[in-house]
């Protein structure tokens, strides 16, 4: 249908004290998303290219990208001359900045990754604090005298990041996902992403993928491409792991490899449509809110945006509704923002604790405190994918460049994923060595539990070494 495009842009508000606790659960929900529809129409796909390899994977892309290949890989070097001359300068040089902040910032991680407390553990655990050519720093800890077990991490050997094309195209995802994943070196780095109608990458990507140090690139998209990674095919090695967002049909593929025992292949997360919930007050700045809102509503039609106003008159909330209405109209993408801000909507609370407990229960993928005192308000949150904290940290900023990750878990799933890091791209192995007298002190617990499980070829291995060790 037609849609005026004058007609209001307008979240619907809620007052806390009047909604129930069964609407209280609606509210929370997101707008439900068919996922079963879209597995039976990812399966065929996926099975496609499972079966029949670069064939099938070909022809996909022609139907769906409308690009002819003779090979979906593309090799390096990625940042040519032809490629950098169709790149603006100023682009270049802000894709510069983000990628040493997102690089300081994992790198960090790294260093630290959890084991910062090893030193306090005792037995001199840390093997390295400080540079990027050092190993992670070992976990060790002796859990008895003569029993020292340690964690460390290695790099997931080959992983594949998914970058959406579609209605933008998106280097700040080719950063967000290749810098951790270069962080934890991993050898095999595939940016998977669709090509354009004319076969090519758009040049800020390619240039993304020259600064993470990508291996290759997939020129395809869709669940084409996550069936590429996870089974591989004559052109496309199959990777380990699968990370990035990306629309229903990358999602439902994803969820499907994972499930695939023959891929053994892991993902990130399951991803949804982008989110952000915006926490205001009496002090915060309607226009700052309101474009906050807004940048998130941008992204597609499933986008959804809260917005949780505390303790606001009628007029104030008017001043940030009327901002909203304003600046979205001026928007090149105003009709997306018209269909997410129909999902959306305010809900009015009388205070900070009221505040924070809905967000905690919405568990937004961004959350964005623009109060008093904001920091109080960051320490009080248990679920969130990244909080920008205090009117000067638009989301904006940790989308493209301040050094924090973009790839963060929608739907509620911030409940239990972290978004992606540094430690999305290793895996940790412990190991455990005993000494003589190590074993001596352990071996009759491990006997007696043996034993009390029945299992008596455990209880074996133990006895038979001891018994060595009562000859010696
Ligand atoms: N807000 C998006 C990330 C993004 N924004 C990319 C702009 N480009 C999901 O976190
Ligand atoms: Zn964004």
């Amino acid at each position: 249908a037609e849609v005026d495009p004058n007609a209001p842009i307008k979240i619907q508000s809620y007052k806390l004290a009047d909604i129930s606790a069964s609407e209280r659960v609606a509210l929370l929900k997101r707008p439900a998303l068919k996922s079963a529809a879209i597995q039976e129409l990812v399966r065929p796909i996926l099975a496609a290219v499972k079966e029949r390899g670069d064939a099938a994977l070909l022809e996909l892309t022609e139907k769906f990208d409308k690009a002819k290949l003779s090979t979906p890989m593309v090799q390096p070097p990625f940042a040519t001359e032809a490629v950098m001359k169709r790149i603006k300068p100023e682009v270049k040089r802000a894709m510069d900045q983000a990628y040493a902040n997102i690089h300081a910032f994992h790198l960090a991680q790294k260093r630290t990754g959890g084991n910062a407390k090893a030193a306090d553990v005792g037995s001199g655990g840390v093997v390295a604090e400080t540079g990027e050519e050092e190993e992670d720093a070992v976990l060790e800890v002796e859990t008895m005298p003569g029993v020292v077990c340690r964690r460390f991490a290695r790099p997931i050997e080959r992983v594949g990041l998914y970058v959406p094309g579609g209605t933008a195209v998106l280097p700040s995802t080719a950063l967000m996902l290749g810098v951790p994943a270069q962080v934890a070196k991993c050898p095999v780095r595939i940016i998977a992403t669709p090509p354009r109608p004319d076969g090519s990458i758009a040049p800020e990507v390619l240039y993304a993928a020259h600064l993470v140090g990508a291996t290759a690139i997939l020129a395809a998209g869709g669940a084409q491409a996550v069936g590429a990674l996870a089974y591989g095919t004559d052109a496309v090695p199959k990777v380990d792991k699968i990370c990035g967002p990306g629309n229903q049909f990358v999602t439902a593929a994803k969820l499907l490899v994972q499930n695939d025992m023959d891929a053994c292949v892991s993902i990130d997360m399951p991803a949804g449509p982008s989110e952000v919930l915006v926490i205001a007050d009496a002090t915060s700045n309607p226009d700052f809110v309101a474009s906050d809102l807004l940048s998130q509503a941008e992204h597609g039609p499933d986008s959804q945006v809260v917005l949780v106003a505390i303790d606001l008159t009628d007029a104030q909330l008017d001043a940030i509704e009327t901002a909203i209405d304003r600046q979205a109209k001026a928007l090149p993408r105003c009709a997306y923002v018209r269909q997410a801000i129909e999902k959306s909507v305010t809900i009015r609370v009388p205070n900070r604790e009221e505040a924070m407990r809905w967000s905690n229960d919405y568990a937004p993928e961004h959350l964005i405190i623009q109060t008093d005192r904001p920091e109080e308000l960051a320490k009080a949150t248990i679920n969130a994918g990244s909080i920008f904290v205090g009117q000067w940290s638009p989301e904006s900023c940790g989308d493209y460049a301040s050094g924090t990750n973009h790839s963060l878990p929608t739907n509620a799933f911030a409940r239990q994923y972290s978004g992606v890091n540094t430690d999305t791209f290793v895996k940790r192995i412990t190991s455990q060595s005993l000494t003589a007298d190590g074993l001596r002190a352990l071996g009759p617990h491990v006997v007696h539990l043996a034993e009390c499980e029945d299992l008596e070829a455990h209880a074996n291995a133990v006895r038979l070494r001891l018994k060595a060790l009562e000859k010696q």
